[in-house]
């Protein structure tokens, strides 16, 4: 089975995430971030999953309800739901991503499994976990982590860990601040994704015993893996060996995580040809997908053009008389004459009215752009009342946009 972990803030995307947590933010023009790891479990054969929830999980739990409806409860396939829920004492949210399994091992007990895939439901990537169950089986690990390279100085926000010949982790150091490099790499790490492979019998005692060590914080990274890279088999598995990818490209591994990173990976699918293949049938990423009729681009008898070059643009959008250039639009965008869409990230159900220019923008679910707002061309106006990031990008949320009115 596959546990997914989507119970964290993810506080550095910011007012993105003041009302919904980080899995459930949109990514990528239909698809909410958590639908990349369900999708891979999905397409590697996982018939059952688990969600953990905990910070703001409405948006999230509707889009799972509404989306993830492809299981046959008559073979034992499903999708459930697990909300910190008091299940253990009536004072305890989930105190740590380990202590999210403990609170259910009552609940995995009953799905009757032999492997669980750990898994964080907040990256962008594309991966085959049949590989890395099957790595765990043959290798008779007691954790298989998975993992990847990544430039040293960004590992302070990763697990690290040194492998030898045979791939078996010999140090584990959770979000150290001086992360030590790959023998031979100086500038590199080699960093835990987050995901992991256990047996129940194996994790369920680890739990266990957790539960009771009141020096543990109860969280995988910092407490449980480097428990048994010291006392038991820890094992590291490639990103690289798994990746799902077309022939010779590099393997695409997002986090996402800050406003820069989002409107980047965003902005990126936008190019001749991007890193992450969202075209490719052999490796869908299913989601909820509202009925909506195709996109429509209005050029009216006065010759206003309403166009849209080197952007994807969902169904359900009414692009009227704007110029829409290197941007990605979600469901149901309105956007109206004599405006400008640039290098912009546009959420669902957003109005856009006359003569506004947008430029280098995130613009939440549900906003309506009032007439004539320019953004992107003045940093220092735009962070009167915007969010503007440490790479120059806006955030504009209605909260932001009211406030500003009443101003
Ligand atoms: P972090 O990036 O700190 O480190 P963490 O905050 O533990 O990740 O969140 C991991 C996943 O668990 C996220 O999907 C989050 O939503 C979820 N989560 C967090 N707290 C939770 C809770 N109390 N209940 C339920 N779900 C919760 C981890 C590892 C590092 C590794 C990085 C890779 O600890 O070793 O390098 O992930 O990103
Ligand atoms: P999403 O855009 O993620 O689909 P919404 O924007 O509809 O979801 O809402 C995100 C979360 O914020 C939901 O839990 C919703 O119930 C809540 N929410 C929506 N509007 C408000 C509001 N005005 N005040 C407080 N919470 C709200």
């Amino acid at each position: 089975m596959a546990f997914v972990l989507a119970g964290g803030r993810g506080s550095r995307l910011r007012e993105l995430t003041d009302r919904r947590v980080k899995p459930a933010v949109y990514f990528g023009g239909k698809a909410r971030i958590i639908d990349f790891a369900l999708s891979n479990a999905m397409n590697s054969g996982i018939r059952k999953m688990a969600v953990a929830t905990q910070y703001k999980a409405h948006s999230l739990i509707r889009h799972c309800q509404r989306g993830w409806t492809f299981f046959r409860a008559e073979r034992n396939e499903f999708l459930d739901i697990l909300p910190a829920s008091q299940r253990v004492s009536e004072s305890m949210w989930y105190r740590g991503t380990a202590d999210a399994v403990t609170q259910n091992i009552d609940i995995v007990d009953g799905y009757d499994v032999d492997y669980v895939v750990i898994l964080a439901g907040d990256h962008i990537y594309k991966m085959d976990y049949e590989l890395m169950l099957q790595q765990h089986v043959d290798s008779g690990a007691d954790v298989t982590v998975g993992c990847l390279t990544v430039p040293r100085m960004e590992a302070v926000a990763f697990g690290v860990m040194h492998v030898d010949e045979n791939s078996r982790i010999t140090s584990f150091l959770e979000k150290p601040e001086n992360p030590p490099s790959i023998p031979g790499q100086p500038d590199k790490a080699l960093a835990s994704m987050g995901i992991y492979v256990f047996s129940w019998p194996f994790l369920r005692d680890l739990l266990t015993r957790d539960a009771e060590d009141e020096n543990s914080s109860h969280d995988f990274g910092t407490d449980l893996i480097p428990d048994i890279v010291k006392n038991g088999k820890a094992m590291a598995h490639r990103f690289d060996d798994s990746c799902v990818r077309a022939e010779g490209r590099e393997a695409y591994w997002r986090d996402v995580g800050t406003v820069d990173a989002f409107w980047q990976a965003n902005i990126d699918l936008t190019n001749f040809d991007p890193e992450l293949n969202l075209w490719d049938r052999d490796w869908p990423i299913w989601t909820y997908s509202e009925s909506a009729p195709p996109a429509k681009f209005i050029h009216d008898e006065k010759d206003r053009r309403g166009s849209a070059v080197s952007s994807m643009v969902s169904g359900g959008c009414i692009i009227s008389g704007t110029e829409v250039r290197n941007s990605l639009l979600f469901t149901q965008v309105h956007t109206n004459s004599y405006s400008v869409l640039d290098h912009t990230v546009v959420l669902p159900y957003v109005n856009v009215a006359r003569h506004a220019r947008l430029k280098n923008a995130v613009i939440d679910a549900g906003v309506t752009i009032p007439e004539g707002l320019v953004v992107g061309e003045d940093p220092e106006e735009d962070a009167k009342f915007f969010r503007v990031s440490e790479g120059g990008v806006t955030l504009i949320t209605q909260a932001m946009l009211d406030k500003r009115a009443a101003s």
